[in-house]
């Protein structure tokens, strides 16, 4: 669609074309709406309702799409978070990650956001299951289920726990010995996780370092049993359990 201005917008914020003689709207993918299709069922979308994908080769605040890959999947990003509508309720569960080199990118539970440069218009999903690898968004599934099918389809044994608004997204996982647990801030605040069970020597068994916003750490467990932990610098309130069987 060719983009224009508007003689009588003065400034930045200006919007007095919008309803022009009924023929001049906005141009703005600036949200994300929530798109459905019979075959698909709901899914995220950007504001004019550009089908969103996730990488399944990403793990949480981390985007494993570079270089030819960005041309294919170009970077969904948004400072317009959702607040109101189907997505209220969800709000939390957006947030930002800076990429490596310096753009900003929107994440859904962690997971980085992209469009499909063969969609062209509101409605297209022509990306889904593309390499079986690219898959639109169920706003109403699980986290974990996000995180699990994500794990699943990469690299066995990853599993995600997303920190943000003072809590770990899953109170409880379960995982299988030998899992590798990647924990990803959202929050501006900075967060960890400290195991309680101590090591011989009175370490904690697994304590990651403190994270900024966007920034990731990973913990492997290989000996099965219950392994609750919490944040250092919000023990009271920030608490977890992951179970190694
Ligand atoms: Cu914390």
């Amino acid at each position: 669609m060719p983009l224009y201005y508007f003689v009588r917008d003065m400034k930045p914020g200006d919007t007095n074309g919008q309803g022009v003689n009924g023929l001049w709207m906005v141009f703005s993918h600036a949200g994300v709406t929530v798109s459905s299709k019979a075959e698909l069922g709901s899914y995220l979308a950007d504001a004019i309702g550009m089908a969103l994908y996730r990488f399944t080769k990403d793990s949480a605040g981390q985007s494993a799409c570079k270089g030819s890959c960005e041309s294919a999947w170009p970077i969904f990003y948004t400072d317009h978070m959702p607040v109101t509508g189907e997505l209220a309720s969800a709000a939390a569960d957006f947030g930002t990650i800076t990429r490596d080199d310096g753009t900003k990118q929107t994440t859904f539970r962690g997971m980085p956001l992209y469009y499909y440069v063969k969609d062209q218009q509101p409605g297209d999903t022509l990306g889904q299951d593309v390499l079986h690898a690219w898959y639109v968004i169920d706003p109403a599934g699980s986290a974990s289920e996000t995180a699990k099918e994500t794990a699943d389809s990469s690299s066995p044994n990853q599993y995600a726990v997303e920190i943000s608004h003072f809590a770990f997204s899953q109170k409880e996982l379960t995982v299988e010995a030998g899992a590798t647990i990647t924990f990803t801030n959202q929050d501006q605040v900075m967060h960890n996780a400290v195991s309680d069970q101590l090591n011989a020597d009175g370490t904690p068994v697994f304590e990651t370092r403190l994270l900024g916003q966007g920034e990731s750490a990973s913990v492997t467990l290989t000996e099965p049993g219950e392994y609750t932990y919490y944040c250092r610098p919000h023990q009271s309130v920030m608490k977890g359990k992951i179970i190694v069987k």
